[in-house]
């Protein structure tokens, strides 16, 4: 949430509001190097002696003036574009909240558990209530929860007048309106109390319906989703799996677990194979080899034969040009030998350096495009992003699994 004093965006919790964050820093440093350079142009003007004022006509500034603008516009418009439609992506999600908005508070519903009705209302704690533990107007009875690190989708819809559910720390703000369903992905990247106010002039208490999302770890989602299960209208896919003990049904457990270790135990073997000949093995081999061993004992050795060569011409300038011209002249020699003695080989060699030349000089606004596309394309660097991914991923596992284990037969 917002703090006293706070000059930019709040920190974000989702991986959008970290993107946004990005965007925002990314447009203010080009801002600010605009603003830069205009301010020196309208300084400059100001002290200038008129040296220019028989220029006329310059067509390349013309050809600039439209071009870097344009350029600007892109680079600032086009990441702006894809977030936005980045924001309206759902992705698949695991699991929904239904937020509906009342005169004057929310109410949240979980429902697609199967046989889950479960369903409650959420009104802030007035100011007499509070005392020190909470924010003034943000906090609410019954906060909605979320699993923070897994794909869920929130659904916003209204009672009776158009109202706004948002949270600003995770980039989230979606219109209920009665009779109709928006739609919003919630992924939270770690767990906590996020807070957000109703974004919609809705009536006299509309600044005393906060949103208060408290994001836990998908085991904790999972126990309250089980444990709230059967006390609502709807307890009928709540399957009682312990009454009465049968002797097949425990071998059929005891012969699970085993299989289930065992499992591990192989996964365990693989895996002890693979680090030994990942880290003991490839690693080693790759850095060697590429490790640029040989380019830096050229260099070196470079570097000693004509430091000795310059010494040499300090005591005997004569004997150490001969020697130079010599050794130029030989090796001028032995590139004409090779060009005579194996003629097609050298015509191979030269047609493919020409090629490499032309291709790099054909792609290279091509490459320079894409990796300036690149860059502007994402603000979060990829080893963030492959950690969420991992942990969202084997989240979904965990909740699926859970699940079925739930609901089998
Ligand atoms: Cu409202």
């Amino acid at each position: 949430m917002s703090l006293w004093g706070q000059f930019g965006l709040q920190e974000g919790t989702s991986i959008l509001m970290v993107e946004v964050h990005g965007l925002y820093d990314y447009a203010m440093f080009i801002l600010v190097l605009i603003f830069s350079f205009v301010g020196y142009v309208m300084l400059k003007m100001l002290v200038s002696k008129m040296s220019t004022r028989v220029c006329l006509e310059n067509q390349w500034l013309e050809v600039v003036w439209t071009i870097a603008p344009f350029g600007l516009l892109l680079a600032l418009g086009l990441p702006s574009i894809k977030l936005l439609y980045l924001m309206d992506e759902v992705n698949l999600p695991e699991a929904s909240v239904k937020a509906v908005g009342h005169q004057w508070y929310w109410s949240y519903e979980y429902s697609d558990s199967l046989g889950s009705q479960y369903s409650y209302d959420s009104y802030m704690i007035s100011d007499s209530l509070i005392d020190g533990g909470y924010y003034r107007l943000l906090e609410v009875d019954n906060r909605c929860i979320v699993p923070s690190l897994l794909q869920m989708r929130g659904l916003v819809t209204s009672d009776d007048v158009i109202h706004s559910w948002a949270i600003p720390s995770s980039s989230v703000k979606v219109d209920g309106v009665p009779g109709r369903i928006n739609q919003v992905g919630l992924c939270f990247i770690y767990s906590g109390v996020f807070y957000g106010q109703c974004s919609e002039l809705c009536g006299v208490n509309h600044s005393y319906m906060p949103v208060c999302v408290e994001a836990v770890s998908t085991k904790v989602f999972l126990n309250w989703i089980f444990e709230n299960h059967g006390k609502d209208v709807n307890n009928s896919g709540v399957v009682d799996s312990a009454n009465g003990f049968s002797l097949r049904g425990f071998l059929m457990g005891v012969f699970k677990k085993i299989v289930k270790v065992l499992k591990m135990l192989g996964s365990l073997y693989v895996m002890w194979f693979y680090y030994v000949i990942y880290y003991g093995l490839y690693v080693p081999a790759k850095f060697a080899v590429f490790g640029g061993c040989d380019l830096i004992q050229w260099t070196l050795k470079s570097c000693l034969a004509i430091a000795e060569w310059m010494w040499w011409f300090l005591f005997s300038p004569v004997d150490a040009s001969i020697f130079a011209f010599g050794y130029f002249v030989g090796k001028v020699s032995s590139g004409l030998w090779f060009v005579v003695s194996s003629p097609v080989t050298a015509v191979i060699w030269l047609a493919k350096g020409v090629w490499k030349g032309v291709c790099a000089i054909v792609w290279f606004p091509l490459t320079a495009f894409e990796a300036w596309f690149d860059s502007m394309s994402s603000f979060t660097d990829n080893d963030t992003k492959n950690l969420v991914v991992w942990h969202i991923y084997r989240n979904t596992k965990e909740f699926v699994w859970a699940l079925m284990e739930r609901y089998k037969d």
